[in-house]
């Protein structure tokens, strides 16, 4: 039975039954009775494992489809009448042509299944920075991933009211076929279309197509930014805390820096990290002239390779119960997961995240590298106090960071909010298994948001622009890079909770209480202002890390640069006149400053 009596979210219901004839239509109202009957009857599909009730409570397993198991770049179109408006990092299909594509493999094929219907807020409900959406698919993994990922059901539809300000979600699995799958964006129509695919962000359309694509375009249009940004709060010994917004690339460590823990001897003194949000943050300027950041999602979609006890403890933790774990090793033995880097014990009697048998000792990996676990992000132990307030944080900094073995120094500090917008505007990053293609090759990544501008990336720029016209009390604007490496390959630097000297760096500049050495890219710390106390790390087993070690990091070596400066030329000239001329003046001044 249908849960509303909005004219607008029922007629784009019947329409959609109408084309994909599905035998039923099921309206998902939030309730736990009504999402564990679907957990249930997926379990007795095979399209959910329930996991050991007592080790994992709430917990399930699933396999997506092998040719399924990441976003799909070369498949995802933003779909705006004029192509020129699509820009050159995104490839456009005209809407008309996008629509009736989608419609002729929609069309019949939720015969024989059921279609839910979820109607989703990204924010807190109550909160003004809140949007909704009604996303329709045909696949229970969807609806309880959904669940857990924003908040559904009936209390969002009493929000929307008789309101037709909702972002249209079509999402059909059809045949998973590789070949017809298509993630379509219409940002001109605040509607979304998926069709075969199963996986993470191709079909939980609140995440990356919605609350990055769309919201951008509704950002732009309405002064306010989506961007693909953790937020975290550092609260110091005094009790004040100050929050960080950073961007990194996909699995570049957005989600283990947000749950990052201190080393011992800050700890010590009563420093503690908070996470408010581990992959995209809304933010809006306030009325006291601060830009304000809010997590629009509900829960963590995060990488599972790596993560253990030592890397990241929270985010284990966060996994512990009411988790869905994607593409994982699975253990029949006791009803439990494992995946690369969890402990050195590697199951025996365990099936890859393909499903077959596994034998560790085979040189394969067990589990997918871009596996991943759904979970709420309630259960996360430092989740901040304030994480849903409706009016979001106040950013001290923002923070762009890539994964580069070579140019890009530990940290560095842009010289002003239009430098600062430069700095996100050339940053590049190996590419990671988050995508489908190779991984490990440097692309150009604006401000992380290259695959997630549902708009021109010229205009984008020009967009961040403006939001520093607006803001009288800006955050300060950094770039790190924590995966610079040696000739032979080796992490330079720890990272992970060691990262957190940085970031104690980074709050003292904004306070204006570091020195730092400008360079022809920007403010470079002195060596001597990383704090180094007890940090123990080898980056081989013959070098450990030390200050020397630390001064190469911070090094801006002018041939890197050079190189790096025709790169950005490059990547610059496929915008073309939409580049704002304020980014064309700060390249010249970087060329001008490496001479
Ligand atoms: P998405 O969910 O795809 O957006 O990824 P993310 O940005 O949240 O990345 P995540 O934190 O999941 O990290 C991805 C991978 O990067 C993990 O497997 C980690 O092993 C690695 N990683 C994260 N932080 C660090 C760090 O400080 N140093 C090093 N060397 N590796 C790191
Ligand atoms: C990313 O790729 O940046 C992710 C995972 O956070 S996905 O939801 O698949 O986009
Ligand atoms: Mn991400």
């Amino acid at each position: 039975m249908a849960l509303t009596k909005n004219k607008a979210v029922l007629e784009f219901v019947d329409e959609a039954a109408k084309l994909a004839c599905p035998d039923n239509v099921v309206w998902i109202d939030g309730s736990e009775a009504q999402l564990e009957m679907l957990r249930a009857e997926a379990v007795s599909t095979g399209e959910l494992i329930k996991l050991n009730e007592e080790k994992l409570p709430g917990c399930y397993y699933h396999r997506s489809a092998l040719n399924d198991v990441a976003r799909v770049e070369g498949r995802t179109f933003i779909c705006t009448r004029r192509q020129e408006d699509a820009g050159p990092t995104n490839n456009w299909m005209a809407p008309a042509e996008g629509y009736e594509t989608a419609k002729k493999i929609l069309r019949g094929s939720m015969r024989g299944r059921t279609m839910y219907v979820i109607p989703f807020s990204m924010g807190p409900v109550a909160s003004s920075f809140a949007k909704i959406g009604v996303e329709l698919t045909d696949s229970i993994y969807v609806v309880v991933s959904m669940a857990i990922m924003t908040r559904v059901g009936q209390a969002v539809l009493d929000k929307l009211g008789d309101s037709p300000d909702f972002v249209r979600g079509f999402h059909g699995k059809c045949e998973l076929d590789e070949e017809k799958r298509y993630i379509l964006q219409f940002p001109e129509d605040n509607a979304i279309w998926s069709v075969n695919s199963g996986y993470g962000g191709n079909v939980l359309l609140g995440k990356k197509c919605f609350a990055l694509r769309i919201a951008s375009f509704q950002g732009k249009n309405e002064g306010w930014m989506a961007e693909h940004m953790l937020i975290l709060g550092i609260e110091y010994p005094n009790g004040e805390t100050k929050y960080i917004a950073a961007a990194f690339p996909s699995a570049c460590g957005k989600t283990n820096l947000a749950m990052l823990i201190p080393p011992e001897h800050y700890r010590k003194q009563g420093y503690k990290v908070w996470t408010l949000g581990d992959d995209i943050a809304w933010i809006r300027l306030g009325a006291d002239g601060r830009l304000y950041a809010v997590n629009p999602e509900a829960g963590f979609f995060g990488v599972a390779p790596g993560t253990n006890v030592k890397s990241n403890p929270n985010a284990l933790a966060s996994t512990s119960r009411n988790t869905i774990f994607t593409n994982v090793v699975y253990k029949p033995e006791d009803g439990t997961v494992w995946w690369e880097g969890l402990d050195k014990n590697p199951p025996r009697g365990a099936l890859n995240w393909k499903g077959e048998p596994w034998d560790p000792d085979s040189g394969e990996k067990g589990a997918h590298p871009n596996s991943r676990f759904t979970a709420p992000a309630k259960n996360c132990p430092c989740i901040a106090k304030n994480w849903e307030d409706p009016d979001g944080v106040p950013l001290s900094a923002i923070i762009f960071g890539g994964r580069r073995a070579k140019t890009a120094p530990l940290v560095y500090q842009s010289r002003d909010w239009e430098h600062g917008v430069f700095v996100g505007s050339i940053m590049a990053s190996e590419t990671t298994a988050a995508a489908t293609g190779a991984v490990g090759v440097v692309r150009r990544d604006p401000m992380a948001m290259r695959p997630f501008i549902g708009y021109h990336v010229g205009d984008y720029f020009a967009h961040w622009l403006d939001m520093g016209k607006r803001i009288t009390k800006k955050p300060l604007i950094f770039n790190v890079n924590w995966f610079r490496t040696d000739d032979g390959g080796n992490f330079m630097w720890p990272g992970f909770g060691e990262n957190f000297r940085v970031l104690e760096w980074i709050i003292r500049r904004c306070e204006g209480e570091a020195d730092a050495q400008e360079t022809e890219i920007g403010y470079v710390p002195y060596a001597e202002d990383i704090d180094l106390d007890e940090l123990d790390y080898n980056i081989t087993p013959e070098r450990k890390f030390d200050i020397n070690a630390l001064k190469e990091i911070l090094g801006v070596e002018k041939e890197y640069w050079r190189e790096d400066a025709r790169g950005i030329e490059e990547f610059y000239a496929t915008i073309g006149d939409r580049l704002p001329p304020e980014l064309r003046k700060q390249l010249d001044i970087l060329e001008e400053n490496l001479k």
